[in-house]
């Protein structure tokens, strides 16, 4: 039976979702050690009906380029990456996958507050190094969470659901969002005084225009000393220059990130010499169970919009 429809991956995903694809389409998939290069893409797609994308620009170039693309589809609920504008006025509609990485997220979130107040990291190193010789009862403390101000910045699904994980773990919490939501006991904060009061912050917003470097010096100005920040937003929500300032000079205690700008942070980046920062590699939603759903819903998306079919979720309908 030949395969009515060709579609570009610049990723493997996890298998089910692959013998979906390849069930219905031709597949052309890029699986090599590195990210592929965007003149390799631009060759790949021009005579594509369908690309499934993981992080990769595309933009106007690369719609010029695939004069027969019916559909763009990313397994991640974030779509910064994609100019939606441009996809719009070809008519090619953008699938993304929400709500199926809520709480593996969040659950990742709740784990880097709990390890920045515990000094996980720093514990492991220490006993890894061979220097634990004795217990000493003022040594490496770190901090209660119990009773602390969490301030939670971007109220969406992944934000709510750290308030619920931190909620039980008996923070006090206070969120901004542009758009003010009744959550029990969650008190609405305009962004100064969040930043002002929080011990905790945590930074749950997309990436727009307006989101870019909304944590800068100025912001960083208002933090408490003891301040602990965490992103598993996006790298560029925080100005990274300042971040680096502000760990620097100890004007915030501790920052435990998920995302950086730059993404991959290569080995020689001044933030790797930091001995207040910890990073994990973009992994908020990286259990076999939530890609595996994302990957599923992805692969839906893309067959749908090659079928003319609406899209689970689209973010251009
Ligand atoms: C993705 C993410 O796994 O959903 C998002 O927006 O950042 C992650 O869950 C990542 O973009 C790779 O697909």
């Amino acid at each position: 039976m030949t395969k009515r429809f060709r579609v570009v991956m610049t990723r493997p995903v996890m298998p089910p979702a692959m013998e979906l694809i390849r069930s219905k389409c031709e597949v052309r998939v890029w699986e090599q050690d590195a990210p592929i290069d965007a003149a390799t893409l631009i060759d790949w797609v021009k005579d594509c009906d369908g690309l499934f994308c993981v992080g990769e620009r595309v933009d106007q170039a690369l719609l010029d380029a695939a004069p027969k693309l019916k559909v763009v589809s990313q397994p991640a609920v974030g779509y910064d990456n994609i100019d939606i504008a441009a996809c719009s006025k070809r008519g090619i509609p953008v699938g993304n996958t929400p709500g199926v990485l809520t709480d593996a997220t969040a659950d990742l979130a709740m784990t880097h507050i709990l390890t920045a107040a515990r000094r996980f990291c720093e514990g492991w190193n220490f006993v890894r190094s061979g220097e634990w010789k004795y217990n000493i009862p003022t040594f490496m403390l770190g901090t209660d969470v119990k009773g602390k101000a969490l301030g939670i910045v971007g109220f969406g699904q992944i934000g709510q659901a750290v308030a619920a994980r931190a909620r039980a773990f008996g923070m006090r919490i206070a969120y901004f969002d542009p758009m003010p939501k009744t959550v029990s006991d969650c008190e609405f904060m305009p962004l100064d005084k969040l930043l002002s009061e929080s011990d905790f912050i945590s930074l749950h917003v997309a990436l727009t225009p307006e989101t870019k470097h909304l944590i800068s010096k100025e912001k960083f100005a208002l933090m408490k000393s003891s301040a602990i920040l965490i992103n598993m937003a996006r790298g560029p929500i925080v100005d990274s220059a300042a971040l680096i300032e502000a760990l620097k000079t100890r004007k915030i205690a501790f920052a435990s990130l998920d995302v950086f700008d730059p993404e991959p942070i290569p080995a020689d980046h001044p933030i790797l010499t930091l001995d207040n920062v910890v990073i994990t590699s973009h992994m908020g939603s990286s259990t076999v169970e939530t890609r595996t759903a994302m990957a599923l819903i992805a692969a839906e998306n893309l067959i749908n919009g090659l079928e003319n079919k609406p899209l689970r979720f689209c973010v251009n309908p």
